[in-house]
């Protein structure tokens, strides 16, 4: 199959899931052509049947507010066109999934049909998507596409809550590569983060709003007063700023570290005895899911799509948004003791082979066929 791929290329979940997927399924023998303004930050490795295609939004004094939209629908165009390209999957729906229509419809006429699938991966849909500034154009252009797919089925209800959807949304949850994320920690790097052994959490997001990275400061601070351990940060984002002062007013800078944007998050994550996750909102979370599938422990929110992937005192615990007494109690419990630390660990490996890579991308195949022979 011949799959183009539209996503956005940073660090966010969306862009990793989608860079996974064709990877995953180049590896199958599909040939895969991204589409997007950046080589995407997964896509760090040399295989033949990927291409990647860049959209290029030339500079033009008259434009204060730069058209990529249209730029994007027309490097759609010529990819589909040159490429034959049997389908067109789009993360993120805006803008992807309005300039596929557009797409779609530019190359219907020159007499080529072009299914589209559109796969919503939560602040399209929960906090963007649902402004006036784009609800319309987000409504019309999902049900436009040939298919949505949601990545849990709190988004699926979400979606159909906010807006006026005709079509099915058909669930597919994330995925991770647990052999992948199955790595031996690597003891010079947890010598020097944790010289004296010890316990180790961790976040990794954007630092946006929503993720509420505050929390996770506070309840470092009330962890550490019990367990000798250290936190550390991954990745950058605009509320980086207020947690590092955070720490400061705390006085608690030595036992914390902002390591910013990482690419190899297995790496990371293998020297982690627990994961943080104090999200307001998340659709899925896949840092959770690849935080447990390294083995990780994982304190979360029980909002969103949360409780579909993490299970009640087994894998961690999930507690209601802002609970930071909650949480601190929870983790303490989680660290206080080697074996109970061990079971929780090895409970969030098992259960993350649930969104095994190899149970997860046939979902996608069977639905990409589908598609193939109906059109
Ligand atoms: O977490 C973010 O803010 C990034 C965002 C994105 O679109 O890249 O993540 C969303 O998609 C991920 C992949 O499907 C989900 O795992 C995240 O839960 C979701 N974020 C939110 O819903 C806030």
């Amino acid at each position: 199959m011949r799959i183009g791929i539209v996503c956005y290329p940073t660090f966010g979940g969306s862009g990793v899931l989608a860079t996974e997927l064709g990877k995953a399924l180049a590896d199958k023998g599909h040939q895969v052509h991204f589409i997007t303004y950046q080589q995407p930050v997964r896509l760090n490795e040399f295989n033949a049947n990927i291409f990647y295609h860049e959209v290029r939004v030339n500079p033009y004094p008259l434009f204060d507010y730069p058209p990529y939209e249209t730029a994007l629908a027309s490097t759609m165009v010529d990819v589909i066109v040159n490429h034959q390209l049997d389908l067109l999957h789009v993360h993120y729906a805006i803008p992807h999934a309005s300039a596929a229509y557009m797409a779609k419809k530019i190359v219907a006429s020159q007499g080529l049909h072009i299914p589209v699938i559109t796969t919503l991966h939560g602040t399209d849909i929960t906090l963007v998507g649902k402004d006036k500034t784009f609800a319309p154009v987000v409504a019309f252009s999902i049900n436009q596409s040939d298919a949505i797919t949601a990545v849990s089925e709190n988004l699926r209800d979400e979606t159909y809550r906010t807006f006026h959807i005709e079509k099915e949304i058909q669930v597919i949850h994330n995925f991770v590569d647990t052999r992948r994320f199955h790595k031996k920690p690597i003891d010079a790097f947890r010598k020097v983060i944790a010289p004296n052994g010890e316990r180790i959490l961790m976040h990794a997001s954007n630092f946006r709003k929503v993720k509420r990275v505050q929390d996770i400061v506070r309840i470092f601070e009330i962890v550490r007063k019990k367990i000798p351990s250290k936190l550390i940060f991954v990745g950058d984002g605009p509320e980086r700023a207020g947690a590092e002062i955070l720490c400061r007013q705390l006085d608690i800078c030595d036992d914390t570290r902002f390591v910013g944007k990482q690419e190899q998050m297995e790496e990371i994550l293998a020297v982690a005895d627990l994961f943080l996750l104090t999200s307001e909102y998340e659709s899925f979370g896949l840092a959770a899911l690849e935080a447990m599938a390294a083995g990780v422990a994982v304190i979360s929110t029980n909002a969103g799509g949360l409780p579909e992937i993490a299970i009640q005192g087994q894998t961690g615990f999930l507690d209601d948004v802002g609970d930071i007494h909650g949480m601190s109690e929870h983790a303490i419990k989680i660290l206080e003791d080697d074996a109970e630390l061990k079971q929780f660990k090895s409970n969030a490996a098992a259960q993350a082979k649930n969104f095994d890579i190899h149970k997860i991308v046939p979902e996608y195949e069977a639905l990409y066929n589908r598609f193939l022979v109906t059109a």
